[in-house]
């Protein structure tokens, strides 16, 4: 077995000879003294090497240590308030476990985004992008606490399917052995009204595909998202269950991730701390209005784009719903509004500071005619959506779910302007690689 610790758990051997393993950060000599530092992807620590206090042939193995060398270092702990994470090591031996080129391609120098996205798989290594992985990894845990406390259940829902989930606009495909065409899923939400009504609450949260062609810094096309769908809820109960989400992803943040969000990624976290219920919320006619009042040349029917969607947010601190958008604008399975047909009972939350939209929800068509009459309406093929409809011929139900983006949700609380770097390896029009 490899004799280990972990730079996190060093406050417990304060005075011992310990063994680290961990990759060379950075490397700084001044005469017969050499300051190491190891990151191990549990925190960095400060290795300090004396000439006189070791071999010969150990301090000359410093020589041989390029940046990203891993490597084992034996030393003694030592308290040290002013050190990173509390603690260095004095030296006593060393070892290279794999050495590294001296054209190791991150250097601390500036890089092109171009550049980096390239050499992605060792841009991970570098301490803005752990920070985003650890703050994506709290809300992911804080999403599975808040819906378990509550009592929904997981369920997975296929990425192969024959229907369309969303919009006919955005699909990738590929062939399914004798049965035709096969999409990459947009959504799990068809799946989860039928398991609703098996289990009441429930949601999936998984990869999620749309062969999206614009190049914008909130599309990738492939995303993670939480959907949770919920049986006898109506279209105010779905932004209710929304607005207590995300004030508890924003207060999980602040009170597991402080570090990462002010020590290294220097957000501004007043901003998150005014993250307070009620979030406003404005119909779809008034926040038409505003834009038009600002000069826009928006038409009541149209979607909003990223730049109305901007003004539309930007006198608030807080994130705003905008609710019962034009039914041409939205997808067919969204619910009538029963007091104006035009328009169905939906809504987008609309992050501060321009990050748009993070979730996408609404109340779902529960009368099997109207249904099908959509389906009719957007030339989606029928045949595909047989079992879909049986959940409105067998004992239909009030049902409302909703969609929260993983990647814009972490880019907007961890204040990151583009969400490729909110997921390890981001999937966009022009990159597969790495
Ligand atoms: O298209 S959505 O608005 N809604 C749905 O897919 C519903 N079927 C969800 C549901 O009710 N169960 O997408 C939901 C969210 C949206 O608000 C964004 O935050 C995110 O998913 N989203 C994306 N993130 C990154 N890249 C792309 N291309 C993307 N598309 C949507």
């Amino acid at each position: 077995m490899i004799e280990n610790v972990h730079i996190s758990d060093l406050a417990g051997h304060v005075g011992s000879e310990v063994t680290v393993h961990g990759w060379l950060h950075n490397k700084r000599t001044s005469g017969k003294v050499a300051f190491l530092i190891l990151r191990d992807g549990t925190g960095l620590v400060q290795v300090v090497v004396s000439q006189g206090e070791v071999t010969p042939e150990v301090w000359a193995r410093l020589e041989e240590l390029n940046y990203e060398t891993s490597l084992g270092v034996t030393g003694t702990v030592r308290a040290d308030p002013r050190a990173p994470g509390g603690h260095e090591l004095s030296l006593t031996d060393l070892y290279v476990v794999g050495p590294s080129g001296e054209d190791y391609p991150i250097q601390l120098k500036e890089h092109g985004v171009d550049f980096l996205l390239e050499h992605r798989h060792l841009w991970l290594r570098t301490p803005r992008q752990v920070a985003i992985m650890r703050v994506r990894d709290e809300l992911i845990k804080a999403i599975r606490d808040f819906l378990h406390e509550r009592g929904f259940v997981n369920v997975d829902t296929p990425i192969l399917s024959g229907a369309i989930g969303e919009s006919a606009g955005t699909l990738f495909s590929t062939e399914y052995f004798d049965l035709g065409t096969a999409y990459l899923a947009q959504t799990g939400q068809l799946y989860n009204e039928a398991l609703a009504a098996a289990l009441g609450r429930v949601y999936c949260f998984g990869p999620t595909f749309r062969a999206e062609k614009s190049k914008t810094r909130r599309h990738l096309t492939e995303f993670w998202m939480l959907e949770p769908e919920v049986a006898w809820c109506d279209s105010e109960c779905n932004m209710q269950l929304q607005e207590d989400l995300v004030f508890y992803l924003v207060a999980r943040a602040l009170e597991r991730c402080r570090t990462e969000l002010v020590e290294t990624l220097e957000r501004d976290i007043s901003r998150l701390e005014s993250i307070v219920p009620p979030f406003p919320r404005l119909s779809y006619d008034e926040a038409i209005a505003k834009l038009r009042s600002l000069g826009s040349s928006i038409q009541w029917g149209d979607d909003l784009g990223a730049e109305d969607e901007t003004q539309v947010a930007q006198d608030y601190e807080r994130p705003v719903f905008v609710y019962n958008y034009p039914k041409g604008a939205k997808a067919f399975y969204m619910k009538e509004n029963p007091d104006d047909p035009r328009t169905v009972l939906c809504d987008d939350l609309i992050a501060p500071e321009g990050y748009g939209e993070i979730i996408g929800g609404s109340q779902r068509e529960d009368d099997y005619d109207k249904l099908l009459a959509r389906i009719r309406e957007e030339k989606l093929p029928e045949e595909a959506y047989g079992w879909y409809l049986d959940l409105r011929r067998y004992g239909t139900f009030p049902h409302s779910g909703f969609g929260l983006g993983l990647e814009r949700t972490v880019a907007w609380i961890c204040g990151v302007q583009h969400i490729r770097e909110t997921i390890a390896f981001p999937r966009t029009l022009k990159r597969m690689y790495p």
